[in-house]
């Protein structure tokens, strides 16, 4: 078998299959245009295929051209690839954008000095694989170290890592082979390096398609579960929990205590410093009130400006205890509304304490700390009334 003839077919192949992504990737762009970071990959691939054009077409096309433009296209395709990387690990910034396109510059002007000094293709490989490594050591680093990376991105980075290594093998091999292994050359370790550079395109493809979908599945997934102005749970992710919570606790035979909180004469606020301050009043109650409460506490918000609070695990003793430190520390926030603008407001707050057992349900307890939580307003509000039972 013809190593040479491999060597073609396998550049043939890469430059194949970084336009068939690009392709691919192009007609689901023309539905799904908010993905930025996919759009930007696609890109990356379509340079990518242009580079390999230009480098498996030295001998049909003057050989600077092809070693100068396949070469800038290889920078740019995979500068472009590290930003779509950086996007999905949201670790991109102008600041980031600007250095890699200046890091891009640079290694245009450094290939383009070996080019002008004539260097070896041997040299002239290795100066390439290290300019690659440089590039590609910063995305490693973060989708590798951050410790929020999921799974799936650490896979994709070992994969990358493993590029990085055969990157250090293409070094030796430039430098110690020199004149000897060609970008074409029938050399077996070339062969095998093509090799393993596709497949690390093709996982690369792969796996930053699950990526991109991994994002937004995850991004749907706050959606549906946190309320878009406080960011805590919304009525449907608390009442879930909630039901959950209160299976758990009937099994165990613990009580678990349920606060329904509203906000005292909110609708004047509204009224007299408009909607966007009552908005504000709503985001600070949250980050408030979620400070005081252990991470296993449920809190969610359940109308307007109606909030619920589920303590697991919390006798009616204890919890009227929290619900007086809520009560107070409420009592005595300001929001600043901007221009000096400051606002006081108060809580009333209905407490039921049950211990669950398999008739007791979300909407009883709701139901019946509603009532306490009208008493408490009748009462003359920012105060507590707790369900007899
Ligand atoms: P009470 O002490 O009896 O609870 O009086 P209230 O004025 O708080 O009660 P009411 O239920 O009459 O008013 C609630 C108001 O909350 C009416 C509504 O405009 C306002 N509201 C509901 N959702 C939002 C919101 O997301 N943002 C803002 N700014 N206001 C909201
Ligand atoms: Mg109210
Ligand atoms: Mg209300």
């Amino acid at each position: 078998m013809s190593l040479d003839f491999s060597i073609k077919t396998l550049i043939f192949t890469i430059v194949i299959g970084h336009l068939f992504s690009g392709i691919l990737g192009i007609a689901y762009m023309i539905q799904h245009k908010k993905d930025s970071s996919l759009f930007i990959f696609l890109f990356a691939r379509l340079f990518d295929t242009i580079a390999w054009v230009f480098l498996g077409l030295r001998d049909v096309i003057n050989i600077f051209i092809s070693i100068s433009l396949g070469n800038s296209f290889l920078i740019i395709a995979q500068t472009t690839q590290i930003i779509a990387f950086l996007i999905i690990k949201r670790r991109c910034n102008k600041l980031i954008k600007r250095v890699y396109v200046i890091a891009s510059a640079i290694s245009i002007a450094v290939i383009h000095l070996a080019i002008f000094l004539q260097y070896g293709e041997g040299v002239r490989i290795s100066i390439m694989s290290i300019i690659m490594m440089i590039l590609w050591c910063f995305p490693i680093y973060e989708f590798l170290m951050d410790k929020n990376s999921s799974v799936l991105q650490k896979t994709v980075a070992f994969i990358y890592l493993a590029g990085f290594i055969l990157l250090i093998l293409r070094v030796y091999m430039g430098i110690s082979f020199s004149e000897s292994v060609p970008l074409m050359s029938n050399n077996i370790y070339n062969v095998l390096f093509f090799v393993c550079l596709y497949l690390i395109m093709l996982t690369g493809n792969i796996g930053f398609i699950l990526m991109a979908k991994e994002k937004s599945d995850l991004e749907l997934t706050k959606v549906a579960t946190y309320d878009e102005l406080t960011d805590i749970f919304n009525r449907r992710a608390f009442l879930l929990r909630a039901k959950e919570n209160i299976s758990l606790f009937s099994r165990r035979k613990e009580p678990i205590s349920f606060f329904l909180i509203d906000l005292d004469n909110f609708k004047k606020i509204n009224d007299v410093y408009g909607h966007f301050a009552g908005d504000m009043v709503l985001k600070d109650f949250a980050v408030k009130i979620k400070n005081q409460l252990r991470d296993y506490d449920l809190f969610g918000r359940i109308g307007g400006e109606e909030f619920t609070v589920l303590l697991p695990g919390t006798n009616e003793k204890e919890a009227l205890e929290v619900a007086e430190r809520l009560r107070r520390i409420t009592e005595r926030t300001s929001v600043n509304i901007g221009r000096d603008h400051i606002i006081k407001y108060t809580i009333s707050i209905g407490i039921v304490t049950v211990i669950p057992d398999e008739h007791t349900s979300i909407n009883t307890l709701y139901k019946i700390s509603d009532d306490a939580l009208y008493a408490a307003k009748r009462n003359g509000r920012n105060r507590i009334e707790v369900v007899k039972s």
